[in-house]
């Protein structure tokens, strides 16, 4: 048996408080994101009243929305979701760069953890594979991601 200590977050039924935070552009693939994230975090115990959900109106505008609720408190964890699909321009390179940026600095500055569930993909089919088809549900990856870290950040105190 090893003497180290280890310190890991827990899938804990029903613990925390979780805000979804949503972009509206391609809602035909975000909306199966939603879907999974929140039947994910359901099945994990986390109850509907400690669950809400934020609409931005697009990837570009998703790390303000969440700073404003990470600044308003109670919440222990903040789920972010869209998909941003490269076109014919640059500027898919500018939202997409953006709003992960723009995540990460959120997350770092207010000490709450956002798990990234922005698609950014090259089509639509690679979209479409990544919101609850061949390569899984990204929406449902960031709720595991959030709750395990709602537990970890509680064990470090
Ligand atoms: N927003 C997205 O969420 N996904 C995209 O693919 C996208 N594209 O391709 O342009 C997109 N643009 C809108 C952007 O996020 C802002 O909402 C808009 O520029 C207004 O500020």
């Amino acid at each position: 048996m090893s003497d180290i200590k280890t310190i890991e977050g827990a899938f804990i039924s029903g613990k925390g408080n979780y805000a979804l935070v949503v972009g509206r552009w391609n809602s035909f693939v975000v909306e199966h994101l939603l879907q999974g994230a929140l039947d994910t975090l359901k099945r994990h115990g986390v109850s509907e009243k400690n669950i809400s959900i934020v609409r931005a109106p697009g990837a570009f505008e998703i790390p303000l929305v969440c700073k404003k609720v990470a600044q308003k408190g109670g919440v222990d964890a903040i789920i972010a979701l869209g998909a941003v699909i490269r076109g014919g321009t640059p500027h898919f390179e500018y939202v997409a760069g953006e709003c992960t940026k723009g995540i990460a600095q959120v997350s770092m500055e207010h000490g709450v953890p956002i798990s990234f569930g922005v698609l950014t993909v090259d089509s639509i089919e690679q979209a479409v594979e990544r919101s609850g088809t061949k390569a899984g549900n990204k929406g449902e990856e960031a709720a595991m991601s959030a709750i395990e870290m709602v537990d970890l950040i509680d064990q470090i105190g």
